[in-house]
């Protein structure tokens, strides 16, 4: 593996030109799909798939997290060109090297990408949540970036974009509103809320969690924030989902245990929801 500097443009010009060659002119998208844990179906939706592994690509890191394959699948669905992100890096595998994590993002801007369909797995806090429901981000609280560890912090090289990144908006309006009308049409449960992010890998305590819920936020997990904040460097227009795969503990007194297979077994049963909600949203998004 060549030594790479996620914080160098440099670095991201070889890391492109390297899946060039292995991709050729398949290496092109216009919308880039990030798989949460165990939604790695998602990728099942892309037609005329051709992968790329990451093992192939400089500076990708070995992925240790089940539920995440490591492939980067250029493709189309519903007429779009996608590159859809079968494995992400998480900042508590990588000591919390966020540009690191966050790199994929920028790789994909390199080929066009300018809509980033992000989703993850999260245990839901909001009490009208239920098991398997779907959350649209609505907003986020970056705990790992309001702490300094931002994939932003360094020398900021402008050809990333600006120094100074505003998130308003991060969660795109219309395209919530556009997934809005979709879970009408399809009639399945889909909430907005505020997602936010801890350091992890540990789960959250039922005191964290009565914190959390006292500030407003809806569901919780370990990612998105730092590939989100990124993406809107570039420019890239987000719509964030979230995936309630299980329903997350307030009270010290009740022993209820939450582990990663729950987490899978939540995506698997209900992934295919998921990814019909995808594709729907996909037919309806107008073509670049
Ligand atoms: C915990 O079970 C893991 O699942 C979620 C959490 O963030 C954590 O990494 O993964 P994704 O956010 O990648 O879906």
């Amino acid at each position: 593996r060549a030594q790479i500097d996620p914080r160098s443009y440099e670095d991201l010009l070889i890391i492109a030109a390297t899946i060039r060659e292995i991709a050729g002119d398949r290496a092109q998208a216009d919308i880039g799909i990030i798989c949460g844990s165990g939604l790695g179906g998602l990728g099942n939706l892309v037609e005329d798939p051709f992968p790329v592994p990451y093992e192939k690509i400089p500076g990708f890191p070995p992925l240790h997290v089940p539920g995440h394959k490591g492939i980067m699948l250029f493709g189309r669905i519903a007429g779009h060109r996608v590159v859809c992100l079968q494995g992400r890096f998480h900042p508590y595998e990588y000591n919390m090297n966020l540009a690191l994590c966050a790199l994929p993002v920028r790789v994909i801007h390199q080929f066009g990408v300018r809509t980033l369909l992000v989703s993850n797995a999260a245990g839901g806090i909001n009490p009208n949540f239920q098991y398997g429901d779907l959350m649209l981000i609505k907003d986020h609280i970056f705990l790992p970036g309001l702490a300094g560890m931002s994939p932003l912090v360094g020398i900021n090289d402008d050809r990333f974009g600006a120094r100074f990144v505003s998130v308003h908006d991060s969660y795109d309006r219309s395209f919530r509103k556009l997934a809005l009308d979709v879970a009408t049409n399809q009639g399945i449960r889909v909430f907005e809320g505020i997602y936010v992010m801890c350091g992890g890998p540990q789960y959250e305590s039922p005191a964290e969690v009565s914190l959390f819920k006292t500030v407003g936020a809806d569901a919780l997990g370990m990612s998105t924030c730092h590939e989100v904040t990124v993406a809107r460097q570039c420019g890239i227009k987000v719509l964030g989902m979230s995936l309630i795969t299980n329903i997350a503990n307030l009270d010290a007194d009740n022993s209820v245990e939450v582990s990663h297979e729950e987490v899978l077994q939540a995506a698997s049963e209900n992934g295919a929801r998921a990814a019909q909600f995808v594709k729907g949203i996909l037919e309806k998004l107008p073509l670049a």
